[in-house]
């Protein structure tokens, strides 16, 4: 199951409870409105890429482990290897660079929406609204995700509020205990009900699956069904700039790796998305979670969401996030998290953020922006 080539799956799940702001459960129907299901039939997958650079220094056996490694690939894939020694003769210079040529096409499987109950009697815990009924939705969710990738699928789940990662992330980990998870967040949502300055679940999701935060986590009603599984440090969050006191300290004290903007603008997402993916990946291949959520983008290109914070990712940061992620091959789960068509000022701005929400999902899956010549094995000559 390393390089995922799967079927796709699409889950509707339409959900607000999360948080107080209605509306965003219409997002699955705006999303798969905006052409979802006929971009992802169309993809023509550019196939995959990558490379690692690396020096290897006071070994002998360089060219015998790269020659290794070159007949253990696929025939689909070219790879080229190039390196040097260095003057000394104690280190090796070089480049692994690969490029997985026409994975075969996917289908498609649209399994449409969860129906969701509203509990009639559903008290607030603490501060906290809905807790039963969120619980309950993210436990059918979890059911759901948690079957369509045990049955081979990518899944894409649309949402929804955030607080659906939950069931989302614990539903993928019933079938994948080593999954590693992607934020892409304005937010940390890593709240718990004791730091929350607004009670909103979506702002809790994180906290919900940390096995770090076991200890501090009271028990809310709705969710004895779920145990905290996932490790820290096998989660990263890109695009953080609102973050509260009490996530900031959890942040700090359980040493999460998190870029935020600030970190972007410093870096370059380049360097953000190779040090991730090292983070994540470098020890063991592993299943990917990535947790899209849309208010990550800047507010002028996804107006349409409940808590838009200014000085979000451009197109192009965004875009490079799921295309580095798709070209490892590990994608599994991807969440599209809180586009509320209700919200744009104008059926325009409605327009950009589900489109949009479009694209970091086809981008996720193979689409490329060099364009891929899957339809053309050759230049086509005249008669
Ligand atoms: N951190 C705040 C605000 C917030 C979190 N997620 C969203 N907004 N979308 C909270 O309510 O926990
Ligand atoms: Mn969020
Ligand atoms: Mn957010």
């Amino acid at each position: 199951q390393q390089n995922r080539s799967h079927s796709v799956a699409i889950l509707g799940a339409p959900f607000s409870k999360g948080q107080k702001r209605r509306g965003v459960e219409h997002g699955p129907k705006a999303i798969r409105d905006a052409g979802l299901v006929e971009r992802l039939s169309n993809l023509e997958r550019g196939g995959r890429e990558g490379g690692v650079r690396f020096t290897v220094c006071r070994k002998d056996n360089v060219s015998e482990e790269l020659t290794q490694a070159t007949e253990s690939c696929k025939s689909d894939v070219d790879l080229n290897v190039a390196f040097h020694r260095s003057d000394t003769g104690r280190c090796y210079f070089g480049s692994f660079l690969w490029r997985v040529r026409n994975e075969p096409d996917y289908p498609v499987h649209d399994f449409g929406d969860l129906t969701f109950k509203h509990l009639e009697k559903d008290e607030h815990f603490m501060h906290v609204p809905f807790p039963r009924t969120v619980g309950r939705a993210n436990k059918l969710l979890s059911g759901a995700v948690s079957g369509a990738v045990g049955a081979g699928h990518t899944c894409i789940m649309l949402g929804g509020d955030h607080s659906l990662a939950i069931g989302s992330v614990e539903g993928h980990a019933q079938q994948c205990p080593d999954l590693c998870l992607i934020w892409v967040d304005a937010h940390a949502d890593i709240n718990t009900p004791l730091t929350s300055p607004s009670g909103n679940l979506h702002g809790q999701s994180v906290a919900f699956l940390l096995k770090d935060l076991q200890n501090k986590m009271p028990e809310v009603p709705g969710f004895s069904w779920m145990k905290p599984f996932l490790s820290a440090r096998d989660l990263v969050y890109i695009g953080l700039r609102d973050v509260d006191p009490g996530e900031h300290i959890i942040l700090k004290t359980l040493g999460i790796q998190y870029f935020s903007m600030r970190d972007i603008d410093r870096m370059g997402i380049q360097r953000v998305m190779e040090v991730t993916l090292d983070h994540l990946l470098a020890r063991k291949q592993r299943p990917i979670h990535l947790s899209f959520d849309i208010d990550a983008f800047d507010p002028s290109l996804a107006p349409a969401t409940g808590t838009p914070v200014n000085g979000g990712l451009t197109y192009r940061e965004g875009i490079y996030v799921t295309e580095e992620i798709h070209n490892t091959g590990l994608l599994s789960v991807m969440d599209v998290v809180e586009v509320n068509p209700t919200l744009g000022a104008t059926p325009e701005a409605v327009e950009a953020t589900t489109s949009l929400a479009v694209d970091v999902i086809a981008s996720a899956l193979g689409q490329t922006r060099e364009g891929a010549h899957v339809a053309f094995p050759k230049i086509p000559e005249p008669k």
